[in-house]
């Protein structure tokens, strides 16, 4: 596909109100990447992703659903490796360079090394359900950095299960980047929409 042609995948700029407040260890970043970068993503990961071997999968269980994935990273050899290859290095780049940012905003987050991706292809009927991605010991409040193409979503944030805990929704639009670790790196996490109409 051109690139041009990817254009139209893009959510045009805009600026938001500023959320509320979202749970210590979590950093939202709108429009943190560039439209060109998205794209560049976007070229990169449909190359990735449709190789024979280590592209995208159909993901559909009970926590996933109707979700195209592709592992990148560490785990290339022995038990459970996967054969997605390393992170590009434009997308460790990436990572580094939000998490420099968010910690402007929170200095507490620990150094990190972007050494395993996973990229998650939406459509709207997609949902990922509420759960933590367990840390590595190694680095236990290493952040995790969520960056967004395409269509909106609300992404809901909650410290623990159930009601006693608040979830808080951030609407993710494609360019914004979303940080969180240190104290929040396992906290719960969800994709319960993926808003279709967002480029309207
Ligand atoms: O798509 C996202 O940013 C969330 C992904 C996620 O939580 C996961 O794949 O475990």
């Amino acid at each position: 596909m051109k690139r041009s042609a990817l254009e139209d995948f893009l959510e045009p700029a805009r600026v938001r109100p500023r959320g509320p407040a979202l749970p210590k260890g979590v950093v939202h970043l709108p429009l943190f990447v560039a439209p060109d970068e998205q794209l560049d993503l976007i070229v990169g990961a449909l190359e990735l992703g449709t190789r024979p071997r280590g592209g995208f999968f159909l993901c559909n269980n009970e926590k996933t659903k109707r979700m195209k994935m592709m592992n990148l990273g560490r785990r290339t050899e022995g038990p459970g490796c996967h054969e997605g290859g390393p992170v590009p290095e434009a997308w460790r780049a990436l990572a580094l360079r939000s998490v420099a940012a968010a910690r402007r905003l929170e200095p507490s987050f620990p150094p990190m090394d972007p050494d395993v991706c996973v990229v998650n292809v939406y459509t709207a009927l997609s949902k990922l359900s509420p759960h933590v991605d367990v840390p590595t010991r190694r680095d236990p409040g290493a952040p995790i950095v969520s960056v967004s193409v395409g269509l909106a979503c609300d992404f809901v944030l909650q410290r623990g299960w159930g009601k006693k805990h608040k979830a808080h929704t951030v609407r993710l639009c494609g360019g914004d980047a979303l940080v969180f670790g240190g104290g929040a790196r396992g906290i719960l996490h969800s994709v319960p929409r993926v808003h279709a109409q967002s480029h309207e």
